[in-house]
């Protein structure tokens, strides 16, 4: 029914009998009860059915209340904002409920065209906001395109509520679509890599699941959930007698670190001649930030980034992730916070062809690891890497654990050792110096290149937005690192990490999605977008126009999968047959896929290809007051390979 009609559905729904009845006989009273079933069962919905059949008799299928409503409440006591979803029949009760009953505010349904696009969405949203949204997914075929990118939330330890569909009591599935679409245990396809999942059979298990869910969720180590909502649970009308009622929800402190094992921590490090804090899934709100920064000014110690969030400033003195292979093998004392891969901090692994690996710190190092990251792991998936060593390990939410280890190490400073560990300090920040001089003087190679250099590429877009409230929304390492060795992050919500499980189809969707949690702090989004990734799911750039999400997307189009073509090279070198067909298989191009035209396309503001680099000053700045105006644009720049 057209919204122009001037009646709605559920109104409908309360008024009619049901279909073509309705235009030629006078609307019938209004159910007060909850309709009771036929007692003839409407013919299954059959192929004939659809080819045209005449229909059976239409059932009156009125009521008051579905139990999708309370389903609705309670989602809508947890603070969900957002639905991302791609729409299916298994849940349509709960998205009718949403739109209707729950007003579709808080949360809003917005559609997504894949549901790994639901799922990056809601994975770039937490990052931002802190908290998860709920994806709905179609019974089994939602849930199996969402699993890639629950898996990539997984591994980065992101919360993300997944909401499938489902049809339990074989005697209720219409057939055929329905029975495709039902299984036994719909979450088991997602059951390795989530934290929690729960199939509720009433609505007070519905509720109680929920906020469990959320609450899981939440909780250091945080990771996606999933909730099954039974169609039939969703459907029928709430039991005049039902008792419902919504739980409160209290999230938990976070773990934090053993006072004892802390104190002993501090002692090691304040202790220590070259301590070195290592960082990567580590801080997660802008309050941990300024915390990590006090205790690497405290001990004046250096810190490596290994870029899974925005943990420390790129330009802070003490910052030597640019030197990182010197800082580790200077290191005595070398604390993780968070880091899933220990071991591959530790090692150089540099010969991928004989797989060889070598350890960098010097013998006897002191290796302490602060972390709730890997306090959960599943068996078959193996993102936990190789297994480390360490002196002192200390499960706790790093973060969590800052404050008291702060108070430790400031307890065990005397003036002695103050004025030792600001000579240290000094030492760093002149070593950073030149590490900073060296990345300004490699991105002038190839300045006036075309294809565009990324680092030209990066330099253009920091230029445009540097006076802005900036965010900047996709992973670095697809084009140098240059931003981090060029801008300057100093807030938070600038830096997003990356994937976490490396699959590939993360960057836009997340970027999406953390735009999205952006947009009403009045932030300007940035996506640096690699083509392929792209390709995953260019359908999210319908959804930014769709629902007006400001993001400037400008292209990083080097026209391939460079990574593998680098993969390939390195195979062919191996047989000493040339490089010269590795673009074979690796190349996005022959015909080159105009993404100005397939953004316009889809209602987003596009320009390029452009080639020029004296082109792109302008070009972003076109596309920027578009952004600030509230939609989506894109710039197609067509790059050097990284
Ligand atoms: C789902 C998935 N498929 C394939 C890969 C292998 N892979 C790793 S990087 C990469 C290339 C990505 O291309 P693009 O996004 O254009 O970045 P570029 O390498 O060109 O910088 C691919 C295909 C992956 N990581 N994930
Ligand atoms: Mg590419």
């Amino acid at each position: 029914m057209s919204k122009n009609a001037g009646i709605n559905r559920r109104d409908f729904l309360k008024t009619a009998a049901a279909g073509a009845a309705v235009a030629v006989t006078p609307a019938v009273a209004p159910a007060k009860a909850p309709a009771k079933a036929s007692k003839t069962p409407p013919a299954p919905m059959s192929r004939e059915v659809e080819l045209g059949a005449p229909r059976p008799a239409a059932e009156i299928l009125t009521e008051e209340r579905s139990g999708s409503d309370f389903m609705v409440d309670v989602i809508k006591s947890l603070g969900i904002e957002y639905v991302c979803s791609n729409p299916g029949s298994s849940f349509r009760g709960l998205q009718e409920s949403i739109i209707n009953y729950g007003g579709n505010k808080n949360p809003e349904f917005l559609t997504c065209t894949h549901e790994e696009l639901s799922v990056g969405m809601a994975h770039g949203y937490a990052k931002i906001e802190g908290k998860p949204l709920a994806v709905f997914a179609h019974g089994t075929v939602g849930l199996q395109h969402a699993a890639m990118a629950v898996y990539n939330a997984y591994c980065d330890r992101v919360p993300v509520i997944v909401i499938g569909g489902n049809i339990l009591d074989a005697t209720k599935r219409m057939p055929p679509v329905e029975w495709a679409h039902s299984v036994q245990d719909a979450a088991a396809m997602l059951r390795d890599y989530t934290k929690w999942d729960d199939c509720p059979v009433s609505l007070t298990h519905f509720a109680e699941s929920a906020v469990r869910a959320y609450k899981l969720a939440m909780t250091p180590p945080c990771m996606p959930v999933v909730l099954i909502a039974d169609g039939e649970l969703q459907e029928n009308p709430i039991p005049a007698d039902a008792k419902l009622s919504v739980p409160s929800m209290v999230l938990p402190a976070p773990p934090r670190g053993d006072s004892g094992a802390v104190v002993e921590a501090a002692r090691l490090l304040v202790a220590a001649e070259n301590p070195l804090i290592v960082v990567d899934r580590t801080i997660h709100s802008a309050e941990g930030m300024a915390q990590l920064v006090e205790l690497a000014e405290t001990l004046q110690a250096a810190v490596g980034d290994r870029g899974g969030r925005m943990n420390f400033p790129n330009r802070h003195v003490l910052n030597q992730t640019r030197r990182g292979y010197e800082a580790v093998s200077h290191a005595d004392v070398i604390l993780a916070l968070e880091v899933n891969d220990l071991w591959g901090t530790l090692h150089s692994f540099r010969d991928q062809m004989h797989r060889t690996s070598e350890l960098i710190p010097k013998p006897g190092v002191k290796c302490i690891s602060i972390g709730a990251g890997g306090q959960i792991y599943k068996s078959n998936y193996q993102d936990f890497q190789r297994y480390s060593e360490v002196d002192l390990d200390i499960a706790g939410d790093a973060q969590a654990t800052l404050p008291s280890l702060i108070e430790a190490v400031k307890k065990q400073i005397d003036a002695g050792r103050k004025s030792a560990l600001q000579a240290r300090g000094a030492r760093l920040a002149e070593a950073r110096q030149q590490a900073l001089q060296a990345d300004r003087e490699a991105a002038t190679y190839a300045w006036d290149a075309s294809p565009i250099s990324t680092a030209r590429l990066c330099a253009e877009v920091w230029t445009q937005i540097k006076g802005e409230d900036w965010s900047l929304l996709s992973e670095p390492f697809f084009y140098s690192g240059w931003p981090k060795k060029l801008w300057t992050f100093d807030k938070y919500h600038q830096f997003i990490g990356d994937s976490g499980g490396y699959g590939v189809g993360y960057g836009a969707p997340a970027a999406a999605g953390a735009a999205l949690a952006n947009r009403k702090y009045g932030r300007l989004s940035v996506c640096i977008q690699p083509d392929g990734d792209l390709m995953y799911g260019p359908g999210i750039l319908w959804t930014e126009a769709h629902h007006h999400i400001p993001l400037l997307t400008v292209m990083h189009n080097n026209r391939a999968y460079h990574q593998e073509v680098m993969q390939v090279q390195i195979m062919a070198d191996r047989h000493s047959r040339g490089v010269d067909r590795a673009w074979i298989g690796t190349t996005i191009d022959d015909p080159a896929i105009n993404y100005a035209k397939l953004a316009q396309s889809f209602g987003v503001y596009a320009e390029g290809p452009i080639s020029d680099p004296k082109d792109l000053a302008p070009a972003l700045r076109r596309a920027i007051a578009v952004v600030k105006k509230g939609e989506p644009a894109l710039v197609d720049v067509h790059t050097q390979p990284r």
